[in-house]
């Protein structure tokens, strides 16, 4: 329950947006009082949050005054790890410390041993990338490749789509036929859900397609559960249908696509019944699926980030991709595809990062998806990471050596962050983040089309800083005299956008500051692609595509297998594809520390289905192993129909400090990377799973 708003006359509420690395990016109504968060709302004049929040962040004032907030700079004493104690040191000391720290391995080793760790914990664009960019690569330090969520998916969508455009979710709710496809939005992408019901109620059928009958599976009208990596199999096995039996939209394909004669040709090689196998499907499902897609209208399909975590993912986001340009389905505002909006704002990122202050030849690139591998055996050596944003001890894959390479006695560690998390614990100098109700910033979205102000609700608690003002007081004392480095948080937030772009036109920073937020200028019946006009090389929605043939790649979309795939023969010894993906309680690490979500989320679980739960003698309820070459983690066991056979589910990602074990479940899970992009194959893993007393890994 919200705490009720007082009456005194010093309570009022200020306009902000939520930072979290979620679709939805809602515009929040903040009510504060003497300097503490009362009550947070979701703005009801802002379309896409329409007053409703996730249960996440309507008890945010728990999260911002929570006991355990750091708010003051800490140096460590004794060893490094879980159960690390620090003493409280003065701003000056902890700068002081990390600028002569930084000093002396840019003289015996170069910059590039140096290398910032950062993701989306605040995804605002200040928060994000601005002054920190500047800063790290002013410095010279090795450069950061953030691949850790997204970047498969993206470069396969833009191979096919050219950039993160897709439908307007506010069209969605005039579908007839919505697909939700690898993604469980009730829980990650809540205002999608709430208008893929409306289309529900207006007759749309709702199909979700997840190897897992998620809560989002259970309130669609059928559910296909296919096994994990094998989405551009089935998407292979629909165009193959749709081409055989003539449900194309030949003068849409004609005008706007290249390559159809070629991807005519590969759909052959996938007719329903080799799909049905490689999915482990009835074929029947193929069939049905294909003649529904090609004969309703409009038809949507939803993607998300679930299906680019094998190692095919890129190839099978770049697949799923070619279906709407196949039928024709962009020519309405309510059809299409969506994996991301954001390729829709103009934000100015050469302004607010200065890729121009970086040396020549470039510092080197490292893959934020390898920080284990790379701390260990990057060469040369990293000798210090400086974390902010993320939580790696716990959300990066195989934790085994991301533990390992953040125990070097010889790594110099800073972690800023709200929370003493599982990587705080490694850190030589923790510094105290504010949260977004403390600092000013502005927003994209890539879950709808609006951009948003976050007015600062309340002064920062405790000596707290933004990672703005973090990093200008870094430059000033490491003696960067670039004049960008004086821009205040006013002037970052005027340099994100090219406000000249005709999608801004009509907005200003003055006007939004005001408003808090605003649609892009884009009509509200906005159907994209209907004429054309791909963001691509040959303008063209790429059947195929030479970009991916410059690369060595496959030009055509294509079946990769995972990596870790049944039919090798590593599952003979590990037969069960484990998936973890987020729990609807916590967001990644992030409210996994809190009492309430917790106690929500009760304990880390695992799905199994009955028929693998009986072969392995597993109770209900009990602690059992998950285990693979890389690594265990315990988890209770929940026997339930909802894991497809051959697959277990461990919702994620918890605190490795508050599991029973000590442990998460990244602790299995592999560094191999994505086909394109360089991601993460978080769900590309298999494991068994064992009762506790039972034989361990090793
Ligand atoms: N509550 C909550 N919301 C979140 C997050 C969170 O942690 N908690 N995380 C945020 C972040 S960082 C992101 S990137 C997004 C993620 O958003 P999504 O990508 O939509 O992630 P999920 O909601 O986990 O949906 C992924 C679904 O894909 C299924 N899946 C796994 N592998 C496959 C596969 O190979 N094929 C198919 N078809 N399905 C597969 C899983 O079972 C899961 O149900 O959510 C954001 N929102
Ligand atoms: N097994 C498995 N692993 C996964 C995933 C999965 O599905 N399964 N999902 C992956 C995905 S999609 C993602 S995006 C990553 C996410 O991984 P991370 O980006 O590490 O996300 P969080 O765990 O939420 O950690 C964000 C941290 O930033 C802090 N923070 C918030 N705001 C600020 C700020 O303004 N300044 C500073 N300095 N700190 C701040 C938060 O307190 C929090 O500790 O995890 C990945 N890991
Ligand atoms: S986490 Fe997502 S759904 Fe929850 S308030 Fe933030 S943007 Fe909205
Ligand atoms: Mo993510």
């Amino acid at each position: 329950m919200a705490q009720p708003v007082s009456e005194d006359a010093a309570t009022h509420t200020v306009r902000g947006a939520c930072p979290h690395d979620c679709p939805d990016t809602c515009a929040l109504e903040v009510t504060v009082s003497r300097g503490r968060v009362l009550k947070v709302a979701g703005a009801a004049d802002h379309p896409p949050t329409a007053g409703v929040l996730c249960t996440k962040v309507a008890h945010y004032p728990e999260r911002i005054h929570h006991p355990q907030r750091l708010l003051h700079p800490q140096r460590r004493l004794g060893a490094k790890g879980p159960g690390a104690r620090f003493e409280r040191i003065s701003w000056e000391e902890a700068l002081a410390i990390i600028s002569e720290r930084f000093r002396s391995i840019i003289a015996s080793h170069g910059a590039e041993a140096i290398v910032p760790y950062s993701y989306a914990g605040n995804s605002g664009l200040l928060g994000y990338g601005s002054l920190d960019r500047r800063f790290f690569h002013r410095l010279g330090a090795a450069q950061l490749d953030r691949t850790i969520c997204a970047s498969a998916g993206a470069m396969g969508y833009r191979a096919t789509i050219g950039a993160s455009i897709g439908f307007d979710p506010e069209n969605v709710v005039d579908s007839r036929l919505i697909i939700i496809w690898g993604s469980n939005s009730v829980v990650s992408n809540l205002h999608f859900w709430r208008l893929a019901q409306e289309a529900k109620r207006r007759g749309a059928r709702l199909i979700a397609v997840d190897p897992c009958r998620t809560i989002t599976a259970d309130k669609c009208d059928q559910h296909i559960a296919l096994l994990p990596g094998t989405d551009s199999a089935l998407a292979l096995g629909l165009m193959h249908v749709l081409i055989r039996d003539d449900l194309v939209d030949h003068d849409y394909v004609a005008r706007h696509t290249i390559g159809f004669a070629e991807l005519a040709r590969r759909a052959q090689d996938f007719p329903p019944n080799r799909v049905a196998t490689i999915c482990d499907i009835d074929e029947r499902i193929v069939e049905k699926l294909a003649h529904e897609y090609g004969s309703a209208r409009p038809t949507a399909i939803r993607t998300n980030y679930g299906i680019n975590r094998t190692a095919g993912g890129g190839m099978a986001l770049r697949t799923i991709a070619c279906l709407p340009a196949l039928t024709g389905a962009w020519r309405d505002p309510a059809g299409g595809i969506l994996l991301s909006t954001s390729g829709n704002y103009p934000v100015n990122t050469a302004a607010l990062e200065r890729p121009d202050l970086m040396p020549q030849p470039l510092p080197r690139v490292l893959n934020m998806s390898t920080v284990g591998h790379d701390l260990l055996q990057a060469q040369p050596p990293i000798r210090a990471i400086f974390v902010y944003n993320s939580n790696p001890v716990a959300v990066a894959p195989q934790s085994g050596e991301v533990v390992r390479g953040f125990a070097r006695s010889d790594l110099f560690t800073v972690v800023h962050d709200l929370f003493q998390t599982d990587t705080a614990d490694y850190a030589d100098i923790l510094l105290p983040a504010t949260s977004h109700m403390e600092q000013l910033d502005i927003h994209k979205s890539y879950g709808h089309l609006h951009i948003q102000v976050n007015q600062p609700a309340i002064a920062p608690l405790g000596e707290a800083l933004p990672n703005t003002e973090l990093f200008r007081r870094l430059a000033s004392r490491m003696g960067f005299s670039e004049s960008c480095f004086g821009d205040s948080d006013e002037d970052l937030c005027r340099q994100a956008f090219d406000w000249s772009d005709p999608r801004l036109a009509g907005l200003s920073w003055q006007h939004l500051a005001t408003a808090g937020h605003a649609r892009l200028n884009l009509p509200q019946r906005h159907a994209p692609f209907a004429d054309g006009g791909f963001p691509t090389p040959s303008g063209k929605c790429e059947f195929y595509s030479q970009m991916l043939a410059d690369q060595g790649l496959d030009p055509l979309p294509a079946f990769v297998a995972p990596r870790e795939w049944r039919q090798s023969p590593l599952a003979a010894e590990f037969p069960l594809a484990l998936l973890t993906p987020p729990a609807r309680n916590f967001l990644n690490t992030s409210f996994a520390n809190s009492q309430r979500f917790l106690a929500q989320e009760k304990s880390p679980t695992v799905l199994i289905n009955p028929h693998d739960a009986a072969e392995r003698a597993i109770a209900e309820g009990s602690l059992v192993r998950i285990f693979n070459r890389r690594g265990e983690f315990a988890a209770r066991a929940v026997i339930s129909d909802r894991a497809r056979p051959g697959v277990v589910v461990a919702t994620s990602i918890w605190w490795r400090k508050l599991s029973p074990d000590g442990r998460n479940c990244n602790e299995v899970t592999s560094q191999a990377l994505t086909d394109m992009g360089g991601g993460a194959t978080f769900y590309d893993c298999l494991v068994d799973v064992a009762t506790s007393c039972q034989r361990s890994a090793s």
